[in-house]
């Protein structure tokens, strides 16, 4: 191993603001809300609040196959949350997400508003309410839950370990990018041995299971997080690339993906989306410039 300084730590930890690294600007050992800011609300029954990262794909993904299976009671406004800007510590987002980050979703439809926030946990509500994309029979249903938990267990190691030691962390530190790129070939290792001999991640149908995994592992899998795919030989990874390519050509996943996205392709950028049509009209490169901002 090569010789990493070393470093003590003092008895009691207290907040290096000059840290560096991408997105140190907005991390806080502190939770709250750090302005006064109204959300917008829309006429749909839904509102969503985020920003096309993986984990908000997963939702607009989800809305957008409920839509196309002619649930209209998953209708939507999309509003962009601008994570670089500090947007998720504004009181409205905070009221809706103590936990401020991208995705969280206010269901109006009732006679109180249903706030819910953690990917996962929204993807089960959409599920449950609309009683789509998760089984019914007990031991399909168990599965299909148990990699949506695996998921949301895991893919902290693959983005906040691998991916901030490999691509956005000050310094690049052998130790940790060793541990984390082992950890993260571990797990498609785990998901292309389950695939080779299931279609979908639950088993024979399409799932929020795979809505979950889908924009972390398949994105990674094709190249397209951290820059990593040469490094981690993804290719290697035959199951996983046949199944990634598969749900990519879903028309819903084409759409959700275009969602809250501000960055890439002006023509992928659907920043708000309040109408079906607006995939039709109101991209980037119909509407204006793009605006900056990165996913985490
Ligand atoms: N476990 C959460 C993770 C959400 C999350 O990490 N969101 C990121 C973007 S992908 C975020 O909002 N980051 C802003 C911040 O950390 O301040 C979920 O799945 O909903």
């Amino acid at each position: 191993m090569t010789d990493v300084p070393v470093y003590e730590p003092p008895k009691v930890w207290t907040w290096n603001k000059e840290s560096g690294g991408r997105f140190a600007s907005i991390n806080r050992p502190i939770a709250g809300s750090t302005h006064e800011k109204e959300l917008p609300v829309g006429r749909h029954p839904l509102q969503l609040y985020s920003l096309a990262t993986p984990n908000g794909v997963k939702v607009t993904v989800m809305l957008e196959e409920l839509l196309a299976l002619g649930h209209t009671g998953a209708e939507y406004d999309a509003w962009l949350i601008d994570i670089g800007k500090g947007d998720q510590f504004g009181s409205g987002f905070v009221a809706i997400n103590p936990n401020s980050k991208i995705p969280a979703l206010l269901d109006r439809s009732g006679p109180e508003p249903i706030r819910v926030f953690e990917s996962g946990s929204i993807l089960l509500y959409l599920a449950e309410k609309f009683g789509a994309f998760l089984p019914k029979e007990i031991k399909t249903r168990t599965e299909c839950l148990s990699w949506l938990f695996w998921q949301m267990g895991s893919a902290p190691y693959l983005g906040g370990g691998f991916g901030h030691f490999y691509a956005y962390a000050p310094t690049k530190i052998e130790y940790a990018i060793d541990r984390f790129a082992m950890e993260t070939k571990r797990q498609l290792d785990v998901l292309d041995r389950r695939l080779a001999d299931n279609e979908y991640l639950s088993g024979g149908d399409y799932s929020i299971a795979d809505i979950a995994v889908w924009p972390w592992y398949g994105a990674l899998a094709k190249g397209l997080l951290y820059g990593a795919g040469e490094f981690l030989s993804v290719q290697d990874y035959k199951h996983v690339q046949r199944w990634t390519d598969q749900i990519a050509r879903r028309p819903a996943v084409q759409r959700g993906r275009m969602v809250n996205r501000s960055w890439g392709e002006p023509s992928s950028q659907l920043h708000e989306r309040h109408e079906r049509s607006d995939f039709e009209t109101k991209t980037q490169d119909k509407i204006g410039e793009p605006v900056a901002a990165e996913s985490k």
